[in-house]
C-alpha cells in the first residue's frame, strides 16, 4: 500500500517577525510515520508543502500515482490551508482515504470527520495508529483513531494505552526529504549546515498558554545513546554541523542532559548546538557541561517580568531564578535568547514597558517577542472562551504577531504597538550591532546575524513596524 504524507504550506504575512526568523525544520511526525510505514512493507513518500514552497495545484500534481492513503499534518494556523489541500485530493482521487493528524485535527477530530473533510483522524500520537493501519487491522481496532463507517457514523476508538518508545523507532525518513532546505532559526546557528531535532515528549511546565495534550501526562525521553545514534546518522549522510533541540524543555531530565555530554565529549563528536529550556531546569555545573559538549545558545522561556502575570499564567518561575539562570549561563560562556511575551492577562503598557527593559538590561544576544495567542485546547483559550473574551477565531490569525485576547487592563492596538517597539528598540540599537559584531566566531554567524539586522532594519524603513 502505497501512503503520502502531506507538510502544508504556509505563507507568513510580511508584517510578521516570524517571516524573517522562522527555522525550517523538518515535519518530524510525519517523517516518523512514514519510516514506520515503510518498515512494515510498504511505500511511502513525503510532501514538504512548507520547506518547497509549494502551491496547493502542485501539490496535487506531485500525487502520482494516486496513493491508497493521505495523511496531512497541520497546526492551527495552518489548518485552513490543510482542508483545502484534503478537499482538492477528494475531487482528484476519490479512492484515496484521507487522514489528518498533528495538534489541530486532534483537538477538533470530530468535526473534521463529521464534515467530511477526512475519513479518518489519528488523534495524539502517530506511530502505534499507522502500524497498526500497516498490518491491516481493522479501523475499528486501531486506537486513537476517529473515523466515519460504511453507514455515515462518527466512531471514536479508545485512547492507546500505551506511548510510543522513543528509543525504538527508526529515524524519521531524512531520505525522502529536502535536507538541503532545512536550517534553524536566524540566529540560532554557529555553523551550517543545521537542523532540528526534538528528543523528548512531554514538558514539566503547566503554563495556561501552552498545548500539552498530545504526548500524555508523563514526560518521555529518548537516551543519550539514541540521540548519539542520530546525531551521528544526521553527521555521517547529511554533512549536518549543528543541531537546534526543539524539545520543550530540553533540560527537564539534567541527569540525561549530563549523560548525553559525556557521550559527546568521550565520543569527540563534533557539532554545535542549541536548546530550549526553563530558567528552572539548569545549574552552573550543567551550564559548563553542556558548554564543553558544543551548546553555544539557549533559548529561556522568560515571558514577562511581571510576578503576578507571571502566576497569572502559571509559569511557576520568578524573578530570582531569572537572574540565576542569567548569571550562570553567561559564566558558561553560552548565549541566550530570551523569549518573552506581550499581552498575557494582567498587561499593562508599564509591565510591557519593564518586559523589555529588562529583554534589553540584561545583555542577552536574542530576543523574541510574541503577542500571547491561547491556541484552542490551552486553559488560557477555555478561560477567554468561556468568559466570550476572544477578540476572533480565525486560526490563520492564530500566529503569536496579532492580539486575540480582549483585555481589561490594556487594548489589543497598544500590545501590537509595543509589540513593534520592543523588536525595534532591542535590535537596533548601536550597542546591540557592536557587541553582535565583537562576539562573531563563525562565518556563518557573521552571514546570519548580518542578515538578521538588515532584515529588521528593512522592515523598519518600509514603516511596517509604525502599523
Ligand atoms: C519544532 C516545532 C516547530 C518548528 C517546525 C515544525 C515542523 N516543521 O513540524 C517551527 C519552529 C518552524 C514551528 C513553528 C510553529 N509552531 Co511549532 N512546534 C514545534 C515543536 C516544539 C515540536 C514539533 C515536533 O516536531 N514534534 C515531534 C513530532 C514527532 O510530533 P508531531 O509533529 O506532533 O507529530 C506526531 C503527532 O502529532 C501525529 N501526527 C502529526 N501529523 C500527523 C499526520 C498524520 C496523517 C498522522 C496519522 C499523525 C500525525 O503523529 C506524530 C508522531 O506521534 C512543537 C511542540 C511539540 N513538542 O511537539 C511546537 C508546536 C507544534 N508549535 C506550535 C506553534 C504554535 C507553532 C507556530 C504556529 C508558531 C508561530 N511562529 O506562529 C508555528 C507554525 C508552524 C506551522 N508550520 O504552522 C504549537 C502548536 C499549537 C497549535 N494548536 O497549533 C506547538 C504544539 C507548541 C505548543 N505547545 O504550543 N514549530
Amino acid at each position: 500500500m502505497n501512503f503520502i504524507f502531506i507538510n502544508p504550506p504556509r505563507e507568513i504575512a510580511k508584517n510578521n517577525i516570524w517571516s524573517i526568523i522562522n527555522s525550517k525544520i523538518p515535519p518530524l511526525g510525519i517523517a516518523l510515520l512514514s519510516a514506520i510505514w515503510d518498515e512494515q512493507g510498504h511505500t511511502s513518500q513525503i510532501i514538504d508543502g512548507a520547506a518547497l514552497r509549494l502551491t496547493i495545484p502542485e501539490i496535487i500534481d506531485r500525487i502520482n500515482p494516486p496513493a491508497d492513503f493521505v495523511g496531512i499534518t497541520a497546526t492551527t494556523p495552518e489548518i485552513s490551508t490543510a482542508l483545502v489541500i484534503a478537499q482538492k485530493i477528494r475531487e482528484a482521487f476519490p479512492n484515496t482515504k484521507i487522514i489528518m493528524g498533528g495538534v489541530h485535527p486532534t483537538l477538533f477530530h470530530k468535526e473534521l470527520v463529521r464534515d467530511k473533510f477526512c475519513d479518518l483522524v489519528v488523534r495524539n500520537e502517530g506511530e502505534i495508529p499507522i502500524m497498526e493501519l500497516a498490518k491491516g487491522t481493522p479501523f475499528n481496532l486501531i486506537p486513537n483513531l476517529t473515523w466515519r463507517n460504511s453507514e455515515g457514523e462518527i466512531i471514536i476508538n479508545s485512547d492507546c494505552e500505551t506511548f510510543a518508545d522513543l528509543n525504538n523507532f527508526p529515524f524519521p525518513a531524512y531520505d525522502k526529504l529536502p535536507m538541503h532546505l532545512y536550517h534553524s532559526a536566524l540566529g540560532a546557528a554557529r555553523q551550517e549546515p543545521s537542523i532540528g531535532m526534538v528528543t523528548s515528549r512531554g514538558c514539566p511546565g503547566k503554563c495556561t498558554f501552552c498545548f500539552s495534550g498530545m504526548f500524555g501526562s508523563q514526560i518521555r525521553f529518548m537516551s543519550p545513546v539514541r540521540i548519539i545514534q542520530h546525531i551521528e546518522h544526521l553527521r555521517k549522510n547529511y554533512g549536518i554541523r549543528e543541531i537546534s533541540f526543539y524539545d520543550d524543555t530540553f533540560t527537564a531530565d539534567k541527569q540525561r542532559i549530563a549523560e548525553l555530554c559525556q557521550l559527546i565529549l568521550a565520543e569527540k563528536i563534533k557539532f554545535t548546538w542549541s536548546c530550549f529550556a526553563r530558567v528552572d531546569t539548569v545549574n552552573p555545573e550543567l551550564l559548563l557541561l553542556m558548554k564543553k559538549a558544543g551548546c553555544h545558545q539557549i533559548m529561556y522561556g522568560f515571558e514577562t517580568t511581571d510576578e503576578n502575570i507571571l502566576k497569572n499564567i502559571n509559569k511557576r518561575t520568578n524573578l530570582n531564578q531569572f537572574q540565576n539562570a542569567l548569571a550562570w549561563t553567561k559564566a558558561a560562556k553560552i548565549n541566550i535568547r530570551g523569549a518573552f511575551m506581550l499581552g498575557n492577562p494582567g498587561e499593562t503598557s508599564a509591565s510591557m514597558e519593564k518586559t523589555i527593559d529588562y529583554a534589553k538590561d540584561s545583555a542577552i544576544q536574542f530576543a523574541i517577542f510574541n503577542i500571547t495567542t491561547p491556541y484552542p485546547g490551552t486553559a488560557m483559550h477555555e478561560e477567554f472562551l468561556q468568559k466570550n473574551l476572544l477578540l476572533h477565531q480565525n486560526w490563520e490569525l492564530y500566529n503569536l504577531a496579532q492580539p486575540v485576547l480582549k483585555l481589561e487592563t490594556v487594548s489589543a492596538q497598544t500590545v501590537r504597538q509595543y509589540y513593534f517597539k520592543a523588536y525595534r528598540s532591542f535590535y537596533l540599537r548601536p550597542g546591540f550591532i557592536l557587541r553582535h559584531i565583537f562576539s562573531i566566531h563563525t562565518l556563518a554567524e557573521l552571514r546570519m546575524y548580518s542578515k538578521a539586522v538588515l532584515r529588521l532594519t528593512a522592515l523598519l524603513f518600509r514603516k511596517i513596524f509604525s502599523k
